[in-house]
């Protein structure tokens, strides 16, 4: 009988589709060519890649390890079983849930299984450096929940944990979030907590920017502090995309139950069994190093931009990222967004505290250090990447001469092996 109609076209990607072949080697080259510092964006290895683009991807597994709704889930039992063991000892946590799509999804199932809706909530203001799951208008913890916000001191920059107090005892959130994905200060879980405390309120602990840095304690962390804590696994962590949630006993039945059938189906079994690769990786001793080395390379650039004359929003840096207010130096956030992306320089425009424009324009760029940090990175080379940044911001609008900085950043860049396997 001839099957062939049946059978699995055995042409590969290049030869069966070579508009998406392209993209993505596109993308490759535009990851090896141009220096990355989004500070939300980092490279996985090889073992992290081959993970999360294996044939777990073709398997349902609603439920959890060993209590499914599938038959044939023995594989990603053992798979998922290892990315909860693993990550509960990197972060020395009682239980963990590892199936979380996202942040987002992690943080929605994180305030579902605390609050109702219309509830209470009290999260940084996103233009302070919160995120938008933390009461921005326009996404869902913003139109399911009742939000107050607190955020930084005009002159310093830096959250007050007295206003923080303040808010809370008069305006009674049923629970407070911790957690920035634009603050370049070490967070106080302690005071948080007991703040929390004072006015009855869960603690919840967004850790996805500094989920890296925590696992390697180079910054305090939130868990033991925290009623919930969720992260994603892809910035400073240097995962695959996603989300996974801490907390302790008393918590996991309703966290698990939130996460599914709560709010998601099946889970992406071949992204938890990247995120079990990661947390092995993360608890290597070399990872300390890279976390150390992150740090380092963050501080170094934003003081190199300081003695360049740039405002460091704060003044500096005690993690993996800073913000630099632009307003001194004439020019947007999205302009310089622009100008350094024609010098492959890749970076994102900013809002900073109490900014004036629209975030689709702002005052600012966000610069991070953990992605050039995994590509071999040290503090001399970052002192070389504050001298580019600050060439292209000052010939923001001359595009040959960005065009011949971004030959010399390309060259650059080349010195420097992308962990990730790359043509
Ligand atoms: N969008 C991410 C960031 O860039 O910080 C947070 O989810």
């Amino acid at each position: 009988m001839n099957n062939a109609h049946i059978q699995p076209d055995k042409r590969d990607l290049a030869s069966f589709d070579a508009e998406v072949d392209l993209a993505i080697k596109k993308e490759q080259l535009r990851q090896f060519n141009k220096l990355e510092l989004i500070a939300s964006e980092n490279y996985v290895s090889n073992r992290v890649l081959e993970a999360a683009g294996s044939v777990f991807t073709n398997k349902y597994a609603e439920g959890y390890p060993y209590k499914r709704y599938y038959g044939g889930c023995e594989n990603i039992d053992i798979v998922e079983t290892l990315a909860i063991e693993r990550s509960a000892k990197l972060f020395s946590a009682e239980c963990v849930n590892v199936q979380p799509h996202s942040g987002s999804q992690a943080n929605m199932a994180a305030y579902l299984s605390l609050l109702k809706p219309a509830d209470k909530i009290m999260g940084m203001n996103l233009s302070h450096g919160g995120h938008l799951t933390h009461g921005a208008k326009v996404n869902f913890s913003g139109f399911l929940f009742d939000v107050v916000d607190y955020g930084v001191r005009k002159d310093n920059n830096l959250i007050d944990y007295d206003e923080v107090l303040s808010i809370a005892q008069r305006e009674k959130p049923k629970m407070i979030i911790a957690g920035t994905s634009a603050y370049s200060r070490k967070l106080d879980f302690k005071i948080f907590r007991e703040i929390a405390d004072q006015v009855g309120a869960f603690l919840v602990t967004d850790m996805a920017h500094i989920a890296g840095l925590v696992a390697a304690g180079m910054h305090p962390s939130p868990i033991k502090h925290s009623h919930i804590t969720t992260s994603t696994t892809h910035k400073t962590l240097r995962g695959p995309r996603g989300g996974v949630i801490f907390c302790d006993q008393t918590l996991i039945k309703k966290v698990n139950s939130k996460i599914f059938p709560g709010i998601q189906g099946g889970p992406l079994c071949h992204i938890i069994a990247a995120k079990a690769v990661a947390f092995k990786e993360a608890l290597e001793p070399e990872f300390k190093a890279y976390a150390s080395q992150v740090i380092k390379n963050a501080s170094t650039l934003a003081n190199n931009l300081i003695d360049k004359g740039y405002h460091i929003v704060s003044g500096g840096t005690d993690n993996h990222m800073f913000l630099v207010d632009l307003r001194n130096k004439n020019i947007t956030g999205k302009e310089a967004e622009r100008s350094l992306d024609m010098a492959n320089i890749t970076l994102n425009k900013n809002t900073v505290p109490f900014e004036t424009l629209s975030p689709f324009v702002t005052s600012g760029v966000r610069i991070g250090s953990a992605a050039l940090t995994t590509r071999g990175f040290k503090e001399k080379d970052m002192s070389i990447v504050a001298d580019y940044i600050d060439q292209a911001i000052c010939c923001y609008d001359d595009e040959d001469k960005l065009t011949k900085i971004g030959q010399s950043v390309s060259s650059f860049a080349k010195h420097f092996p992308l962990f990730t396997k790359f043509g």
